[in-house]
């Protein structure tokens, strides 16, 4: 079968010429991509002096994360090699974005989850987009473990970020950046779990600065939540823990490409508290009507611990200077754990059916 879109929409439609993609890749696409970039007012206050804050609404691609992105590139280049079965490791996104790919491609999909860690959401996605589930008693990183051991002998495809078509997907988002800014940010701000998208935002951010299309190249500033920061302590953890499901990884992949960026462009890499996370999370959603799954709402987590003078001898963020533009990806849309907002939620207002007595309960 041969897949073509049928407008520019899509990741490897829209940027081709900067993908490894030739006449003879299919499309394997569901549109996404060309999220939105949604300027903060509120965020660009707290920040001050002149600064502007933008949200790149990552949510809003076909499974609701950024993974989209890698995985239409990643399962394309799969069929165009002839797979007939793919495989991942994962948090729970990864594996949605998986699942859904190759159910569109009529490929087989096998995902390996960590056994009870996954938000429903995803695990509901992966199931109904038809993969083959397997959960093990063991972390992300046993998992991810495993994957390379059954890709040694298996013919099945790795679609995890250790296959480079992942990272060269996810990097688009920051071309979309710079198209719609005119210009590269200032600062770049987003959570790390794995470290593949961090990196994948740096090629990006290099790639349009060395053909012209960007004055400079952000500093890449990566949030890890504080019981899963292997990059942040430089070690392994070995039981990394967090709420945050989706960042809850130990020895990330790309560790060596994200410390390459944070280092070549002058960035930081610093940790946020469960607490934290939580907060911004409220915080987004109740103050700018965006709702992000907790691991998305590291970075903004991570802005308001640096905004926070009481916290100005831990921090790991620079001075942010005057009329600085910053972006913050939040990668995962909020519906993709409902447990966690349960426990945040208040209680309803039980009312009959009656306006007065609505109206009453109002008061
Ligand atoms: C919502 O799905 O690793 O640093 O297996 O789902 O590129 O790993 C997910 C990671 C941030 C971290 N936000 O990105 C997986 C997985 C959300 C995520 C990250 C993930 P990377």
């Amino acid at each position: 079968m041969i897949f073509r879109p049928l407008n520019d929409r899509g990741v490897i439609a829209r940027w081709q010429q900067y993908l490894p993609v030739s006449d003879a890749t299919p499309f394997v696409s569901l549109n996404e991509g060309s999220t939105p970039l949604i300027h903060s007012p509120k965020l660009s206050a707290k920040v001050g002096r002149g600064c502007e804050f933008y949200i790149k609404y990552e949510g809003l691609n076909p499974t609701g994360s950024f993974k989209d992105r890698g995985m239409t590139v990643a399962i394309s280049k799969a069929i165009e090699e002839g797979a007939e079965a793919v495989i991942c490791a994962s948090t729970g996104n990864t594996s949605a974005a998986a699942a859904a790919y190759a159910a569109r491609a009529g490929i087989t999909c096998v995902v390996l989850l960590p056994a009870g860690k996954i938000a429903f959401g995803k695990l509901a996605q992966a199931f109904m987009y038809g993969a083959k589930v397997v959960a093990i008693d063991g972390n992300f990183d046993d998992a991810l473990r495993l994957v390379r051991e059954i890709g040694e002998t298996e013919p099945i495809a790795i679609v995890n970020s250790i296959n480079p078509y992942r990272l060269q997907g996810q990097k688009t988002a920051a071309f979309e950046i710079i198209e719609e800014l005119g210009d590269a940010p200032d600062f770049h701000v987003l959570p790390v779990g794995n470290a593949g998208n961090i990196s994948a935002y740096w090629m990006g951010y290099q790639e349009f600065h060395q053909l012209g299309k960007a004055s400079r190249a952000p500093r890449m500033i990566g949030f890890q939540a504080s019981g899963s920061a292997p990059i942040f302590h430089n070690k392994v953890i070995e039981n990394p823990d967090t709420i945050a499901t989706a960042i809850r990884i130990g020895n990330p992949a790309s560790w060596e490409y994200a410390t390459a960026a944070v280092t070549n462009s002058n960035g930081a890499i610093d940790i946020v508290t469960d607490e934290e996370i939580l907060s911004a999370q409220m915080w987004l959603a109740s103050n700018e009507g965006i709702y992000v799954e907790p691991a998305s709402a590291a970075g903004i987590a991570g802005i308001f611990k640096s905004l926070d003078p009481a916290r100005a001898a831990e921090r790991r963020f620079p001075e942010i200077p005057e009329g600085s533009r910053i972006v913050c990806t939040v990668t995962g849309h909020g519906l993709k754990d409902p447990d966690v907002a349960k426990e945040q939620c208040g209680s309803v207002i039980p009312a009959p059916a009656e306006k007065n007595e609505i109206l009453r309960r109002l008061t």
